[in-house]
Parts: structure tokens; C-alpha cells; sequence
């Protein structure tokens, strides 16, 4: 390291040499490309191809990044304004290439300066693989709220895990789902940028002591197994702003202070094979949402990403700081989910075993810098970690959430006496055949906020999930509806959209202030406009029908109603609902005298999305879907009228190119289990009405945009709970039975196979997700959408509308509220 006046000489030399930033003319960029194609991707400038472009092309957005995330860095640096630290073990970032070209405002200049050189921005965007270090809407909502942070100038830091493999490729193989890894590093990745010199040892295992310090005694954790945390570095752009954040994501490597222990005893072979263990900590994302099911390794992964954010947290802090009380003011810790919750107890251990304060000093810091979010509704989903595994691989830890647990209760029986019901529920601790963590109740314990992820969510997590906890302290309480951006889900992916907005509210601001959208509602039932909107869509939907024939073959027609489930495949979503009425569609086309059929609206249908590797229902209702589709796309009697396509390996690209091309997409779980549902605002920005059940943050929808732009179906949420218990003496509709009876008797093949997923709805257990129920509301709901499309100036006003009150479901919006209600953070913007 060179002293400070050497420092001085190199700020002259470099001033000297410094011609002001990276330029952004078409020339320069030509430039920058060509330089990068021939000293990073080393290969000829006269000879490349469009993957070498792409990275040519990406190397020369990202040195711009990184010149605005230094700037951004040293800025808030000299500010030193209160942080947030949104700590996420899931982000679903798509690609990057083109939303960052996007946000810094250089997609002409990268156009003209690619055509020249014989390329096509478009073609190079699709050499990107997908980063989906996610599962579904939790880690798309994380990367959302990401660039609406550095959107609005927010000081924030986002911290993730860099797993090696993300979330599982869907290959379809005679219509059944098998998964492949994803090893998307494969290619090397251009947008994060490796931090070799910040790292951070990870401990394991071990025991705790006890040490004397100035005649106080303190507890040590003497730890059995370190590993060592590498900084990835991710830059975010904000759009119209210089502010560029950053994403921190860590790695596992192993460490030098492991090693020499196991390398001293001889076996050379295997103390290495041994120590490149370490990386499996980080080298594969857990494909199941919304379950826990208490594995070692994803323990691991959790602490492993606690302790290293943690501690580059803390180091940031301390560089500017020594008193630990002002810790709180500049620093919001938000946990999203219960999966980072284990920096509750990390923080406790710091302050305590290593900074020494008293217990109720720490106790007091914490409960001020935490809080918590919840995406989670019913009882059944909330995180517990086993103790046993708890106290083998975090000792300290167990010891501290007991302390804290024991502390609480003691709390609660001063207050509630001896109700020992209401003490076991809300104990951090489960007791039982099996002792657990509950994460959530310790989550809640220790943070100052608890938000749900829409109104009706929040409600249920006051009146059922959380109640006791909601009587004991009401005013923790909040909600913030969840949301999307814009920048990605229009300006990026349906650009065509975009212009004509842009060309309609005659400005572009709408894109960084997005409640400006609302100025289409007195434009809706404008001919001019409804003829460009329509124009528009119809582009997008022929984008879309070339996708479908290249990936299976089936040709669509575009007049076609575009009728599209796309999610992650789960009971409650109910994707056999939607099935069932296709099959009900067929039968009735089927069954229709020939100069009737012309009467019927021509619909593709849809339906894409993962299953978790054990979900078998799921995976069985995929191999339904594949079926069904086999027997009505290949019925020559059925022609265009409809046409069943499975759209494999859904994520973040496949939906930019699905989203703008849908006339109706379907969100219908039943009510009360979907906390918020995310994609249904991606589709309503992009003008695509919504078929839905009055769940999650449809609701909101339907608030915002009036019951009469959208087809909602289906038991409300107070309905639920009557019709579970009635359940076992509800009479299907006779409709309903004939499409289970299809399925069951092999109609479509395979009749065995699918016994249990007809069980599943007709069965003894009941028919939990109530699709009997729903059956012909259902039904109703689709044939009021068909009549709709045949009014195409009531659909095309109806889908302006939808664009119109998409504004609210801007994570532009969500950020904003979380910065003022529950972070206290405000803009520090970069010159
Ligand atoms: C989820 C919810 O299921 C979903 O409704 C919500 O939109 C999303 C983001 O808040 O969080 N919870 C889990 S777990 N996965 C989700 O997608």
C-alpha cells in the first residue's frame, strides 16, 4: 500500500490523462465495441460473431456502469446517509444487457453504432442467458424493487447469494417435466464484477466458551469449520438518474485458515478434494418455493449469507462510526422473508460477544434496525429450522434465539398470565416430537415492522396468521402492495407500447413517474388511438405465434384470442382449472352442429410454468396439459377454434416476450392464497385483461380499474372456510364431472396416471382449492370474455384502461412507501 502523498502524485497523473467521462455518441461505442472484441474477448476486429458481439457489446455498457457506481459509491460515501440493506437469498434478474442500455439512456447511440458494424441490438440481447437466481414472484419482486431503488435515488444495497446453478432448466420429454441444471456462469458473466480482496471468513459448527475480558465474563464461539465469503458485485442502474447501486452477491471459497489443519496430516489428495467442498455452500439454488423442509446445506446457505452481509455491513459502519447506539440511524436491515432472518441472532452475537455491549443495549439496536416482510399466507408455509440442526451447526446462535425467546415469553406471561395456549403459539420455540425455530415469530419478536405484500394479505396476517402477535402489538403492522417496474416490464420489453404512450401523454416522464399513466384513461375510447394500440398488440402477438411454432411446432392464428397461465405450477394457483375448461371448450366444440362453430371466439390457451422437482401433483398436471393439447391441436375438427400449447421452461425472458403478446391472462387462485400475485400487474402495464378471482392484489386491481375491466369469478375469501365444510355434500355440476370423468377414463390417454390429480378434486380429502366450487362462475367468466373480444373496441378500451391504472402497481410506488413508512430513508442523488 502506497502513503497518502504518493496518492496525491497519482490524482495528477490521473487528471492529466483524464478526458472526462466515457463518451456516449454511436462513434464512441463503435469504439468501445471493437476495442473490447479484440483486448477482452480477444478475438479479430475483423472477424466476430454476434456472441462475440454481445460481449463486446456488454463490456462496453458495463465500464459505464461501473464509472456511475463509483460515483454513486464515493458520493453516498461522503453523505453517509442512512442505508437500506435489502437482504433477499433470491433474485430473479433476468438478463441485463438491455434493461441497462435502457437505463442509461443509450439505445440509439448502441443501435446506430451495431447496424454499422452489421449487427442487430435485438439479435445480440437474445445471446444472453437468463441470471434466475430465484424461484418465482419473491426473487422477481426483489429484482424489481431493486431498480426502483436506484431509480429514486435511494442509498440502498442489495445482498444475495451467487449460486453456481440457478433455478433448474424445464425440458419437456413426451410431455413430462424433467430438470437440468443451470450452469449459467458457463459463459463467463459480463455484469458482475469479482471482489477477490473483499471477503469474509464463515464459520461453522464448533462449541461455545466462556472468556474473561477487563473481570467480565463473555461468551466465545470457537468455531469447527470456516469458509471464506468473495464479493460479486452486481451494478444497478437507476433509469434518468447517474445513481447506480450495487448488488452484492457472495461466494463461497474455501479458506486458508480451514486448511492447515487438514493439510497437516499427510493425505495431501484429500485435504484438497476437502477443501473444495467449501464451494458447495453457495453452488446451487433450492428449487422449491414456499416449502422448508429443514436441509443442513440451506441452513448453511443462510448463515453463509447472514454472517458475510453482515459483516461487510458492520465494517461499513464502523468505518464512519464508533458508537454503536447510532447504528439505527443509518442502518434499515429489511429482511424479505424469513430466509435472512438468522442476522437476527448474528447481530445479537456481534454486539454482544464481540462489542461487548449489555444484552439490553444490543436488544434495543436490533429491535430498531430490522424489519421484516412476509410473502407468505398461510400457517403451513412459515420457515422452522429443526433445533438439533440449529445447535449443531450454529451453537451460539441457539443460544441467543433462546435467550431472546426466553425473554419474550417471560414478557408475554406479565401480560396474558397463565393463557399457556396463546404462550405456546407464540413462542419462538415449537415444542414437540420435534423441537423447532419457528423463524417468523422470531422474525416478528425482534423486528420494529411486519409488512404483508397487499391489503388483503396484511389483513389475514392480522386476523389469522399472526393474530395473537397483532393483539399484543397492533402498531408493527403494515402492508405495502407489492409491484413491478416499468422500465423493464414496458419500456423494455414491449417498446412498441411504450412510443405510443410516450406519443399520447406527450411526455416521456411517465417512465420515471409512473402515476402520469393515468392521463390514458380520457384517451380510452379515442378510435385513433384504439387503432395504434391495437396495431401494436397485434405485432406483439405475431412475435409471440412465431415463438410458439419454433418451440412446438403448433401454428396459432393471431386473430386468435391469446388466452395465457403462465406461473409457477402449485394447487392453489389451480392450473387444472384452467385444463378442466379447456377440455370443457373442446367438449363443447365437439358436440356443436357445424354452422354453430362459427359463433365461437378462436382461443390459443397458454400455459407455462415450473414444478418443484417433488411436487408430483404438480408435475402431473404439466403431463395433463401435454396430453390434452396432443388430442385438440391434432383434431382436425377443432382447426383454429382452439389450440392447447405448454410453454416450456418459463422465466424472465420467456415472459418479456409472452407478456406483450397476451390478450387475456388468468390469475385465479382460490381466494385467500395468493398473498399478492406479482405477474398480473406485468400484464395489466402491458394492456392484457385480466381473468381473475378476487385474491391478493387483484383486488387492489379491481379497485383501481373498476369490476367492469376485468372478468373476476370465483368464492370470495369469506365464502372459503363454509365451503371447505360443506365440501364433502357439494354436488358438482354435472359440466364438472363430465371433464373429470374424461381425464380419469383415459379420454386423453394415460388414465391410470392422472387417478390421483382427479383424487386431488373429487377425492375423500375433498376438493380443497374448491374447483367444483368455482366450475361455473369460471365458466361464466371465460364466456364473458369471449363476448367481450367480438367487441373489439370494448376490448381495446378495456385494455387501455388496464394500462391506465397500472401505475399504482409500480414498485416505484412500493419502494416509496417502504422508504418513508418503514425505512426512513431518503433520496441521496448523485451530481
Ligand atoms: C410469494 C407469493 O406467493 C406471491 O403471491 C407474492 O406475489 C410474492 C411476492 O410477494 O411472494 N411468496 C412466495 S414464498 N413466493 C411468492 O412468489
Amino acid at each position: 500500500r502506497r502513503a497518502p502523498p504518493s496518492q496525491a502524485r497519482r490524482a495528477e497523473v490521473v487528471f492529466k490523462l483524464m478526458d472526462g467521462y466515457l463518451k456516449n455518441d454511436s462513434v464512441s461505442l463503435q469504439k468501445a465495441i471493437l476495442d473490447h472484441v479484440e483486448f477482452t474477448v480477444a478475438r479479430s476486429r475483423f472477424s466476430f460473431d454476434d456472441f462475440e458481439a454481445y460481449q463486446a457489446l456488454s463490456h462496453s455498457v458495463r465500464d459505464r456502469l461501473i464509472e456511475r457506481w463509483h460515483d454513486t459509491h464515493q458520493y453516498v460515501k461522503r453523505k453517509d446517509p442512512k442505508r437500506v440493506y435489502f437482504l433477499s437469498l433470491e433474485f430473479l434478474m433476468g438478463r441485463s444487457l438491455s434493461n441497462s442500455i435502457i437505463n442509461l439512456g443509450i439505445k440509439d447511440q448502441c443501435v446506430e453504432a451495431l447496424s454499422q458494424l452489421g449487427f442487430e441490438l435485438e439479435v445480440l440481447a437474445e445471446q444472453e442467458g437468463d441470471a434466475a437466481l430465484g424461484n418465482g414472484g419473491l426473487a422477481r419482486l426483489s429484482a424489481c424493487i431493486m431498480d426502483s431503488l436506484a431509480t429514486l435515488d435511494f442509498p440502498a444495497w442489495g445482498y444475495g447469494l451467487r449460486y453456481q446453478y440457478g433455478l433448474f432448466r424445464q425440458v419437456i420429454l413426451d410431455g413430462f417435466q424433467h430438470e437440468q441444471p443451470d450452469y449459467w456462469l458457463n459463459f463467463g458473466n459480463p455484469w458482475e464484477i469479482e471482489r477477490v480482496h473483499i471477503s469474509y471468513p464463515v464459520k461453522f459448527y464448533g462449541t461455545v466458551e466462556e472468556e474473561i475480558v477487563d473481570g467480565k465474563k463473555f461468551k466465545i464461539w470457537v468455531p469447527g469449520e470456516t469458509v471464506e465469503a468473495v464479493a460479486y458485485d452486481n451494478p444497478i442502474p437507476g433509469y434518468g438518474t447517474r445513481n447506480t447501486i450495487n448488488l452484492r452477491l457472495w461466494a463461497a471459497k474455501p479458506s486458508d485458515q480451514y486448511d492447515m489443519e487438514s493439510f497437516n496430516t499427510g493425505d495431501y489428495i484429500n485435504a484438497v478434494i476437502n477443501r473444495q467442498k467449501a464451494e458447495t455452500i453457495s453452488s446451487v439454488l433450492y428449487p422449491d418455493d414456499r416449502s422448508y423442509q429443514g436441509k443442513e446445506l440451506r441452513l448453511k446457505q443462510q448463515y453463509f449469507f447472514v454472517s458475510a452481509s453482515l459483516q461487510d455491513i458492520v465494517r461499513r459502519f464502523k468505518d464512519l462510526h464508533t458508537n454503536f447506539q447510532e447504528f439505527p440511524d443509518k442502518v434499515a436491515l429489511q429482511l424479505n422473508d424469513t430466509h435472512p432472518s438468522l442476522m437476527i441472532a448474528e447481530l445479537m452475537r456481534v454486539l454482544v460477544d464481540e462489542e461487548h455491549l449489555d444484552w439490553n443495549e444490543a436488544w434495543g439496536i436490533v429491535g430498531k434496525a430490522f424489519s421484516f416482510t412476509t410473502h407468505i399466507v398461510v400457517l403451513e408455509g412459515l420457515e422452522k429450522i429443526p433445533v438439533d440442526l440449529l445447535g449443531s451447526l450454529l451453537p451460539r446462535h441457539l443460544q441467543i434465539i433462546y435467550d431472546i425467546n426466553f425473554l419474550f415469553v417471560e414478557d408475554l406471561k406479565k401480560r396474558f398470565g397463565s393463557d399457556y395456549d396463546r404462550l405456546s403459539r407464540m413462542s419462538i420455540v415449537e415444542e414437540g416430537p420435534v423441537k423447532n425455530v419457528r423463524m417468523a415469530n422470531l422474525s416478528i419478536v425482534s423486528s420494529h415492522t411486519v409488512n404483508g405484500v397487499s391489503q388483503v394479505h396484511s389483513q389475514i396476517l392480522k386476523t389469522k396468521v399472526f393474530k395473537d402477535f397483532y393483539e399484543l402489538w397492533p402498531e408493527k403492522f403494515q402492508h405495502k402492495t407489492n409491484g413491478v417496474t416499468q422500465r423493464r416490464w414496458i419500456v423494455g420489453s414491449n417498446p412498441g407500447l411504450c412510443g405510443l404512450i410516450t406519443k399520447w401523454l406527450g411526455t416521456e416522464a411517465w417512465i420515471r413517474n409512473v402515476d402520469l399513466l393515468l392521463g390514458l384513461r380520457q384517451h380510452a375510447a379515442n378510435p385513433e388511438l384504439q387503432e395504434e394500440w391495437r396495431m401494436i398488440r397485434r405485432v406483439n402477438k405475431k412475435r409471440l405465434a412465431d415463438y410458439i411454432e419454433a418451440m412446438s411446432g403448433v401454428k396459432v392464428c393471431i386473430d386468435a384470442m391469446f388466452d395465457v397461465q403462465v406461473k409457477r405450477i402449485h394447487e392453489y394457483k389451480r392450473q387444472l382449472l384452467n385444463v378442466l375448461s379447456i377440455i370443457h371448450r373442446y367438449d363443447c366444440i365437439k358436440n356443436m352442429k357445424k354452422g354453430d362453430r362459427r359463433k365461437v371466439v378462436s382461443r390459443v390457451c397458454l400455459i407455462g410454468g415450473k414444478a418443484a422437482p417433488g411436487y408430483e401433483i404438480a408435475k402431473k398436471i404439466i403431463k395433463l396439459v401435454h396430453v390434452v393439447a396432443e388430442k385438440i391441436n391434432n383434431d382436425p375438427d377443432i382447426g383454429d377454434l382452439l389450440k392447447l400449447v405448454f410453454i416450456p421452461d418459463y422465466n424472465v425472458s420467456v415472459a418479456e416476450l409472452v407478456v406483450p403478446g397476451s390478450d387475456l391472462s388468468q390469475h385465479i387462485s382460490t381466494a385467500g392464497h395468493e398473498a399478492s400475485g406479482t405477474s398480473s400487474m406485468k400484464f395489466l402495464m402491458n394492456g392484457c385483461l385480466l381473468l381473475a378471482t378476487a385474491d391478493g392484489s387483484t383486488l387492489e386491481i379491481i379497485e383501481e380499474i373498476g369490476e367492469d375491466n376485468l372478468f373476476v369469478f370465483g368464492a370470495k375469501l369469506h365464502e372459503v372456510p363454509s365451503l371447505r365444510d360443506k365440501a364433502r355434500d357439494f354436488e358438482v355440476p354435472r359440466q364438472f364431472a363430465r371433464v373429470v370423468r374424461m381425464v380419469r377414463e383415459g379420454y386423453f390417454g394415460f388414465g391410470d396416471y392422472f387417478e390421483s390429480l382427479c383424487d386431488s378434486i373429487e377425492g375423500n380429502g375433498g376438493d380443497f382449492y374448491l374447483l367444483g366450487n368455482d366450475f361455473m362462475s369460471y365458466l361464466e367468466a371465460q364466456a364473458a370474455a369471449d363476448k367481450t373480444f367480438v367487441d373489439q373496441e370494448r376490448w381495446t378500451q378495456m385494455s387501455i384502461l388496464s394500462a391506465a391504472g397500472s401505475g399504482r402497481f409500480s414498485t416505484d410506488r412500493t419502494v416509496g412507501e417502504y422508504a418513508e413508512k418503514t425505512w426512513g430513508i431518503t433520496p441521496c442523488k448523485c451530481p
